[in-house]
């Protein structure tokens, strides 16, 4: 990082106090300011050619994909496409992304979450959930590659509150925002939302080895509108905590009839309970998912009053302390594990709700935190401090965790030691490692809701604003603003030095029997009516270049990026086919379709890989039906 110079003006001015007072304030006021900006560009300065230090993997909302970026320089690097199809990278192109995709066009990515061993980020993978068609997806850090979406989970609408990894990535907790009658299908009257709707935590079950997800079992709730969780560890291992906005069970004006309650209901989960009830034959199934009913099965859930219409649930790095922001209320709950696990076993309870025990409020609170209007997320620095996005007051408050002395318990609102404003509408935030037990601490991001024109202007349509605030300090320090593709929910920051990305397919490991790896081994064969082409591509053509079918057939092309170079792409893109399928080196990727039009349909490489890129192009050709055509290739 460059050093940037700053002049001493402001000292120089101290001398000519009494001359001219006000020209010289204002020149110390500017030179002050100055400062400020140099240090903050200082701050988040990478030099052409050097390397950020950290990934930032920030969720694409409904644009369905996840963005990477480096920090500190808020550079955005690369999209990975999940949900939706990206010609960039031919996503959702070839037969492997196609079929991941099955039907949908789009997803809604809110929470990204990196795979953990021991409560710490382990590199292998990264998570996240489409709220909108109740799937989960994996991706691979090895290549930064979508390799699987589960889903539609069963018995579920609008996986909001996932994805959340337990501490060794046991299980993902994805849970419904929206509540149905079950098993999905059945229609019941609106009016019986109480009654008749229910929601549904999932436990998605992850292998050790392959990542692989399935989905585990579920557990039926009460129709709360299930809003974010946040997994246990240290003392809190085994649970994971929810936070719910809709304790009322309005079904209509939501608005209003949802934010009734001075209190909603928070959900506490002893996952390692449910998990073995589970094996101990407690659950019934449903849509061929064991299915756990927490009436019936005491012990796995229990219920806690928590501020009013709460949002985001964050369980600390020690897993001592949760903390519920309540948009509607200027506090964020703080609840005691300790006691909270003390109330459980000693049946410290103030109600229930359907047969699920409510545990005491004043037992297990340690307190309510002033820390200004509309919290919703918090996270930490592993410092015992906290930080809350505050969405009404388009800020962020840093604030002690407790132990607190005898005069802050008194007037909680002296735990509040610094507050920044962001621009504008905070959401989420994210410290860097803060849901794992040892956070690297030093930048915060404020992913903010609206941007209202900090930018250049774009017409109506305005991106996403993300600040890096740099909480090293007592003192928060904004350093820079980037702009986001709509919309960035949660995110996560992995340290740079963490994982080792590959950077080409080894050929050894491409065990696609359709790879070709040499000019002379490409070929067209003809079944019947299925065209097959082995295709190589390698700078500057491809072998080979001419590919024949009557209309009718189906044509499967098979391409070989025969590269062992990085950054050597070859894309394959086919004139009024609708297909563009990108392969990186030694990979081997596969499209099929069925020939409709007679003609000649040139294709062509869509990346640029070389001084004859131009030239690397081909011919499909497509006869009439029946036609006689030369043997081919
Ligand atoms: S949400 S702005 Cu979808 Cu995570 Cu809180
Ligand atoms: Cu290959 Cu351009």
């Amino acid at each position: 990082m460059k050093h940037i110079p700053r002049t001493l003006g402001g000292l120089a001015c101290a001398g000519a106090l009494g001359l001219a007072l006000g020209g010289c304030g204002k020149q110390a006021g500017e030179q002050a300011g100055n400062e400020v900006a140099a240090d903050a560009a200082q701050a988040s300065y990478v030099a052409p050619g050097e390397k950020d230090d950290y990934y930032l993997f920030y969720s694409g909302g409904h644009s369905g994909q996840v963005y990477v970026a480096g920090i500190p320089s808020m550079r955005h690097i690369s999209t990975i496409p999940v949900f939706a199809p990206y010609p960039g990278t031919g996503y959702g192109f070839d037969e492997e992304s196609k079929a991941m995709l099955g039907d949908f066009t789009w997803g809604d990515v809110h929470h990204p979450a990196l795979s953990q061993t021991g409560s710490k980020y382990d590199g292998r993978w990264l998570f996240v959930n489409d709220n909108a068609n109740n799937r989960v997806a994996r991706v691979d850090l090895r290549d930064f590659k979508t390799k699987q979406i589960l889903g539609p989970i069963p018995n579920a609408s609008g996986s909001h509150a996932s994805s959340f990894v337990t501490e060794n990535t046991e299980y993902l907790f994805v849970s419904t925002r929206f509540s149905t009658p079950l098993p999905k299908g059945r229609v019941a009257d609106l009016e019986k939302y109480a009654d008749e709707f229910n929601g549904m935590v999932t436990a998605v079950e992850v292998d050790p080895e392959s990542g692989e997800m399935k989905v585990g079992f579920q557990i039926l709730m009460p129709p709360f509108d299930f809003d974010l969780a946040s997994t246990g560890k240290g003392p809190s291992s085994g649970y994971v905590f929810f936070t719910s906005y809709n304790t009322e069970m309005a079904h209509d004006t939501l608005e209003v009839n949802a934010s009734q309650a001075d209190r909603d209901l928070g959900a506490i989960i002893n996952w390692k309970a449910a998990a073995q009830a589970v094996r101990d034959g407690k659950a019934t199934e449903m849509e061929g998912v064991p299915v756990l009913d927490p009436a019936k099965v005491p012990g796995i859930v229990h219920l806690i009053g928590i501020a009013k219409s709460p949002h985001g649930m964050d369980v600390d790095p020690s897993g001592k302390w949760v903390v519920a922001g309540g948009k509607l209320q200027p506090t964020t709950t703080v609840i005691n594990v300790e006691k909270l696990l003390g109330a459980i076993e000693g049946e410290d309870y103030e109600g229930d709700f359907r047969g699920i025990p409510i545990v005491s409020h004043d037992s297990v609170v340690e307190g309510e935190v002033p820390v200004g209007l509309g919290p919703l997320h918090t996270q930490y620095d592993g410092r015992g401090n906290a930080y809350t996005s505050l969405f009404i007051d388009s800020a962020v408050a840093k604030w002690k965790l407790p132990p607190w002395t005898d005069e802050e318990k008194a007037d909680l609102s002296k735990v509040v030691v610094d507050k920044i404003t962001v621009h504008y509408s905070i959401g989420h935030l994210v410290v860097a490692g803060s849901d794992t037990n040892a956070p690297y601490g030093k930048w915060l991001v404020a992913m903010n809701k609206l941007s209202k024109g900090r930018h250049i202007s774009v017409g109506p349509s305005q991106p996403e604003s993300s600040q890096l605030i740099d909480i090293s300090g007592e003192k928060m320090k904004m350093v820079a603003e980037a702009y986001t593709e709509p919309e960035p929910h949660f995110a996560q920051i992995l340290k740079v030095d963490e994982i080792k990305p590959i950077e080409v397919y080894p050929k050894a490991e491409n065990t696609n029997p359709n790879a070709v790896w040499d000019l002379a081994d490409g070929k067209v064969e003809r079944e019947g009516n299925h065209v097959t082409a082995k295709i190589v591509a390698v700078r500057s053509r491809f072998g080979p270049d001419k590919v024949e079918a009557r209309v009718g057939d189906t044509v499967t092309l098979h391409v070989t990026n025969i590269e062992q170079t990085p950054d050597m792409i070859h894309g394959f893109g086919i004139n009024d086919h609708n297909i563009n399928i990108v392969v990186d080196p030694g990979e081997t990727k596969s499209v099929e379709f069925v020939a409709q039009k007679p003609g000649i349909y040139p294709f062509y490489c869509t990346n640029f890989c070389s001084a004859l890129h131009q030239e690397m192009q081909g011919y499909l050709v497509i006869r009439e039906a029946g036609e006689t055509q030369a043997p081919v290739q």
